[in-house]
């Protein structure tokens, strides 16, 4: 990227000096050529990752969060899970890029510029939550090929932008639209330009709701690169592949979009319950739709001693899917009894809500705290494992963090 021309500009004396070291054979060393000493980029500094995150990939990039990291109500890009399936685009212009509204159910296609959308339309904030349908694979059995993310592919960030519904409205949008699909500036791993990354999308009930928007700010600042700059697509409480990064394009389509990663087991389960390891005929596959009810304890970490006597706060976050979380228990005794946990309400749709509680200890010893949320169909976590699918999504087991009194 910079980097690249960066080098390009650079004399070979003040390289030397970059490297702190002189570069003994320089004069064999291929014009352009960029020295060892440049090739391995430090993700946490390129994308202003906190340290403690874990990369799981770095081609294409998937970093994710530790439970503890996640404490914050809104979550800072620092401890955002970085989710990509391609490349990040490598020259990215604010000033010419266009978002263009197309597809069998518009009939006269149209663009518009970043001034354009933020000028024409009313600008909404939302905080939103966005989880990988694959947070969780990492505990399937048999495993799910893909990134192992365990819990901290999920975050809850504050988004501003304009309603996707706003625009199609401006644009005009057929009867017989049924789905939109959006497309993007990422780079297929292969650099093959004919073949995009990841092009999925929602049905239109999903892309008229006042809480889908076309973002251009996250917590109040331009979007981070790796998390769609300039411009985004965030569908909250849908698996967040749906949330196109880097989007110029949304099709609004008569078909349920077909663009990839939208068939097969991408982003699809069994319709109904299989066996674990079954296989599952492609017309008894299911699209993704709203996530299930799940929590995570971020504070305190797993591990954390405590003195006999004194009560352990927990907090945390919850959430739904499309729905509220109605309840929020906890359990010491492996899920035998639960207490009640104070839940707050969601500070707007589709936004994470925070738990926090006291937990009295009977004695010394080794204790597991579980946290298990409700939904406001009544539908709670599963204990250990919800059903197996092919590709390891949806798996909203109760989180559990290990506690010692000593
Ligand atoms: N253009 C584009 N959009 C994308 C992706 C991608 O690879 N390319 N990944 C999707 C997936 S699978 C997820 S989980 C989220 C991750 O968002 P984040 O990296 O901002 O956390 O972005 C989604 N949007
Ligand atoms: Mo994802």
């Amino acid at each position: 990227m910079k980097r690249r021309n960066f080098i390009k500009r650079t004399t070979l004396g003040s390289l030397s000096t970059l490297i702190g070291a002189e570069i003994v054979f320089a004069d064999t060393m291929p014009k352009g050529y960029l020295p060892l000493a440049f090739q391995d980029p430090d993700p946490f500094k390129m994308f202003n990752k906190n340290k403690e995150m874990e990369v799981l990939n770095d081609k294409p990039w998937n970093i994710e969060a530790k439970a503890h990291l996640l404490d914050d109500k809104i979550t800072p890009n620092s401890s955002m899970f970085i989710r990509n399936n391609g490349l990040i685009p490598e020259q990215i212009d604010a000033n010419t890029w266009t978002l263009t509204i197309d597809g069998e159910s518009v009939d006269t296609p149209k663009s518009y510029t970043l001034e354009e959308l933020k000028t024409k339309f009313n600008q909404h904030t939302y905080q939103l939550t966005l989880e990988c349908g694959g947070n969780g694979r990492s505990e399937f059995d048999p495993p799910a090929k893909g990134n192992q993310w365990t819990v901290g592919a999920v975050s809850c960030a504050s988004w501003t932008g304009v309603r996707l519904r706003d625009i199609l409205e401006d644009v005009g949008v057929n009867n017989d639209a049924v789905y939109i699909g959006y497309h993007a500036a990422d780079v297929h791993l292969s650099r093959d330009p004919q073949k995009e990354p990841i092009s999925r999308g929602a049905p239109m009930a999903k892309a008229m709701q006042d809480e889908t928007l076309i973002a251009f700010q996250m917590n109040g600042k331009d979007i981070p690169l790796a998390h769609g700059y300039p411009l985004r697509l965030v569908a909250g409480g849908w698996p967040a592949s749906v949330s196109g990064k880097w989007v110029n394009r949304i099709s609004v389509r008569n078909i349920v979009h077909d663009g990839t990663k939208m068939t097969g087991t991408a982003y699809r389960v069994p319709c109904n319950p299989v066996a674990p390891g079954e296989k599952v005929k492609d017309e008894d596959m299911c699209i993704i739709e709203s996530m299930p009810v799940k929590s995570l304890i971020t504070y305190p970490r797993s591990g954390a001693t405590i003195k006999e006597g004194k009560a352990l706060d927990i907090r945390g976050h919850a959430w739904a899917g499309e729905l509220e979380v109605s309840k929020m228990e906890y359990s010491i005794d492996f899920g035998a009894s639960w207490n009640d946990c104070p839940i707050e309400k969601p500070y707007n749709r589709l936004a994470w809500q925070h738990f926090a509680t006291k937990i009295d200890f009977p004695k010394k010893g080794y204790y597991e705290v579980w946290a298990k949320a409700t939904d406001s169909r009544g539908i709670s976590q599963p204990m250990l494992l919800p059903g197996w699918n092919p590709k390891g999504y949806l798996n909203n087991a109760c989180h559990r963090i290990a506690i010692k009194v000593v």
